[in-house]
């Protein structure tokens, strides 16, 4: 009943995604197909053979993050099915020293594989390829780490489409005219530099002369240090129209903060976000609408793909392909930054039509 409920809003997102999209003239992000949404209640066993008595770890951004609890949630349920045993990391804060000192732990106890949602591009290359020496298999998911520090990273939807969807979706809420900023979460996340990056190209590409970026602030992905940047944003720039949040703790705190100071209608909030945490801020309207990918999904291919670079069903080449269960088959393809990832597929819109649907599942 419950799957079946959540086969039906897939459905119906799916179609609302193309609508929406289709309507606004805009070009669509791969919609994500039921198939490959939604997959946490069925996870197969196979492999269980091979996989029993591993290890395999994951190691997120920061404790605390319910983002990073639904990816682990993911991770773990396909883990343990496959009859292995899952780690689940996460440091206080959302550094690369914190992150450094735990994948030291997991070398020393011998884990099979290690999936990590990088604090930095960089900082955490000895430390991983110290792992990847020893025969530990090293992945990335969320936010990647640098080619030589991984094998393949597992990404969350298209870096282009988000970045410039954010900015399209901003521009239709500022009807075109008006200053915005961004609300990011550490400056040295490269999920989020990414698509930021990709919101400056939109803005410097297309029709945005009325629009004005006027800073980029960090949150940290902390509740309160995001609020504290919101509030700071706000009395700076009081013409200010709208605020992007690519983080799903910063757009929560953003949204309360225009909640509480009656600012709704005047600044408008979008980004990315959970909808079981923004459920209440779409319905009051602070963020007339905003996107995401289905978490747990996330954690699950990681988990696959943790399993499959453990048997030797893939190495993370291009054009390796591995079955993630009922998230279906998935491709190694070639990334930007010149390795290799797996896309999980297109983010999705929530807004006030589609969000009671969703503030349940994730
Ligand atoms: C936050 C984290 C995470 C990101 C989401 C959108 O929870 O920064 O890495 O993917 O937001």
């Amino acid at each position: 009943m419950k799957k079946m409920k959540k086969v039906l809003s897939l459905v119906l997102v799916f179609s609302m995604v193309l609508a929406l999209f289709t309507a606004c003239g805009k070009k669509a992000p791969d919609a994500q197909t039921p198939a490959q949404g939604g997959s946490t209640g069925t996870t197969d066993s196979a492999g269980a053979d091979s996989m029993a008595g591993k290890n395999f770890a994951i190691l997120v951004k920061s404790a605390g993050n319910p983002y990073n609890e639904k990816e682990s949630s993911g991770f773990k349920e396909v883990i343990e099915a496959a009859g292995a045993t899952a780690i689940l990391k996460a440091p206080e804060a959302a550094t690369a020293e914190a992150q450094i000192t735990m994948i030291n732990e997991l070398i020393a106890q011998k884990v099979s594989a290690i999936a990590i949602a990088g604090n930095d591009f960089d900082a955490l290359q000895p430390a991983l390829k110290k792992a990847m020496d020893q025969g530990i298999k090293v992945l990335s998911l969320d936010a990647a780490v640098n080619k030589d520090s991984r094998m393949v990273h597992i990404n969350q939807a298209d870096s282009e489409k988000i970045g410039r969807t954010l900015i399209q979706a901003t521009k239709e809420m500022v009807k075109g005219e008006g200053q915005i900023a961004i609300l990011s979460a550490t400056s040295q996340a490269a999920n989020q530099n990414t698509w930021i990056e990709w919101m400056k190209k939109e803005l410097e590409e297309g029709d945005y002369k009325g629009i004005e970026l006027v800073k980029i602030a960090y949150g940290d992905d902390e509740f309160q240090k995001s609020v504290d940047e919101t509030e700071a944003l706000l009395k700076n720039y009081p013409d200010l129209k709208a605020i992007i949040a690519p983080t799903t703790v910063g757009i929560a705190a953003a949204s309360k903060v225009v909640t509480d100071k009656g600012l709704i209608g005047k600044v408008a909030v979008t980004g990315l976000g959970l909808p079981s945490e923004m459920a209440e801020y779409i319905a009051n309207g602070s963020c007339p609408w905003m996107y995401l990918w289905n978490p747990i999904d996330v954690g699950s291919l990681a988990a696959y793909a943790s399993m499959a670079l453990v048997k030797g069903d893939i190495t993370g080449a291009a054009g390796d392909k591995f079955d993630a269960g009922s998230l279906g088959s998935y491709e190694v393809i070639s990334a930007a930054d010149g390795g290799t990832e797996v896309l999980l597929g297109a983010p999705f819109k929530f807004d006030k039509d589609n969000i009671d649907e969703w503030k349940t599942v994730y």
